[in-house]
């Protein structure tokens, strides 16, 4: 069975690359599943990527992910600072959880600085654009220990 990637979105990230581009970019939300549906073939990995704006949902898709994924990428958006329930959900899933942020949050304002979901993560990923989905699907198969072969050595062992 290849490994299986589930990439959830949160509120608003529908509107990625539409409005604010001055914080979040140009690129959609499309163009970012376009890209991780490429990293996806060159990782050999299966993916699931979805976006909500509703909480409820999202709990639904990580409790759906103890059996549909290997590992989850999450970018909780503005519920990375408020909900308790994406964390107590998260804190079910067994596999590697790495929290995405397109933006740099530790130099945003206070409302969007201190992510709570972030204690429920194994690694977070910030700051680095749309970029930072082909980052973390690469840092979840390392996790995973399941990079191709075909790859270079360098990406599959860890360093130190
Ligand atoms: O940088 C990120 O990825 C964020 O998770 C995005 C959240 C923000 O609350 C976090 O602090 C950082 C906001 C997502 C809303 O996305 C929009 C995109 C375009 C226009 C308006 C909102």
């Amino acid at each position: 069975m290849p490994t299986r990637l589930t990439i959830l979105n949160g509120p608003n990230l529908n509107l990625l690359g539409i409005r604010e581009p001055h914080i979040y970019g140009h690129t959609t939300l499309a163009e970012v599943e376009a890209a991780c549906r490429e990293t996806a073939g060159l990782l050999d990995v299966s993916l699931a990527f979805h976006q909500s704006n509703h909480e409820g949902q999202l709990v639904d898709l990580i409790q759906a992910a103890r059996t549909a994924a290997d590992a989850i990428i999450i970018n909780p958006a503005a519920l990375s600072f408020t909900s308790i329930s994406i964390i107590d959900a998260l804190k079910v899933f067994e596999g590697p959880i790495i929290e995405l942020h397109v933006s740099n949050i530790h130099t945003r304002d206070e409302l969007h600085r201190h992510s709570k979901t972030s204690t429920a993560a194994t690694a977070v990923i910030c700051g680095l654009g749309p970029y930072g989905y082909v980052v973390a699907m690469l840092a979840a198969v390392q996790r995973l220990g399941k990079v191709p072969e075909s790859l270079p050595a360098v990406l599959r062992r860890t360093p130190g």
